[in-house]
């Protein structure tokens, strides 16, 4: 594995995936299998150059910072709730897009209790960025950290709403739940290790025009 001199770029399966692939088709890079159906993690592509490996949304970072992987596709949710040291974000890709939102239950009067100031509760998975919005709204609110399903939380009494991503709405409103409060727009990032991209850009700047292009084509 450590023999590949190529460019290796991290990407998770799932929408980031399929969305990553129409940007690397425009540059002329097809993957040679499909991650939803098969178990590898290693994904050579028609460039002998270039390869996939698949990891979690929230790993691609890790893979970057830690050179082992050259570039990530990332939610700017997931940069923003872990921190982007050691990263370089070089281009927004237009990809995955959604937002970042307060959700209560449909009826529940969130101006009313915003201004009644007593203490909400909320959960969510991402702690970071609610707790940096509530505060710069001055707002007082009890975090709960939860790793999926947040919107479970508010129909079982373990928060008062949640802080979760909105793309369609159809899952807050299969669970009955409104959007409240918009916190942030999200799409996907391409993130590069810092010191490789100061060091080696020369080898790496190819990928960087190849994704500018596609980004431009879409
Ligand atoms: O699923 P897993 O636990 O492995 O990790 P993940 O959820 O972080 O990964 P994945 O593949 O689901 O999401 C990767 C990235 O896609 C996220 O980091 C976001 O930047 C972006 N993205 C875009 C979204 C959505 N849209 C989105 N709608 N990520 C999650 N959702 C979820 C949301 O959390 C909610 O549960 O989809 C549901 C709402 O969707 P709608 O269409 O019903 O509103
Ligand atoms: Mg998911």
């Amino acid at each position: 594995m450590m023999a590949f001199d190529g460019v290796t770029l991290a990407l998770s399966k799932g929408r980031i995936f399929q969305d990553t692939l129409p940007l690397l088709k425009v540059a002329g890079i097809v993957p040679q299998t499909d991650p939803e159906t098969s178990r590898q993690l290693i994904i050579g592509t028609n460039r002998p150059d270039v390869r996939l490996i698949i990891v979690r949304a929230s790993d691609v970072p890790t893979y970057v910072k830690h050179g082992a992987a050259d570039f990530g596709v990332a939610g700017r949710d997931v940069l923003l709730e872990q921190g982007s040291e050691g990263l370089y974000q070089l281009l927004d890709l237009g990809i995955a897009k959604c937002r970042l939102m307060v959700a209560v239950p449909q009826g529940f009067d969130y101006a009313a209790a915003i201004r009644r100031g007593g203490r909400l509760s909320m959960a969510t998975k991402y702690e970071n960025m609610a707790r940096s919005h509530f505060a710069k709204k001055g707002m007082h609110v009890d975090l709960i950290k939860l790793y999926g399903s947040m919107e479970l939380a508010p129909l079982t009494g373990l928060a008062d709403g949640i802080v979760d991503l909105v793309s369609s709405g159809n899952t807050l409103k299969a669970n009955h739940l409104e959007a409240v409060e918009l916190i942030d727009h999200i799409s996907a990032r391409l993130i590069v290790n810092a010191a490789a991209w100061k060091l080696g850009r020369t080898r790496l700047e190819p990928l960087v025009e190849a994704f500018r292009q596609g980004v431009k084509a879409e």
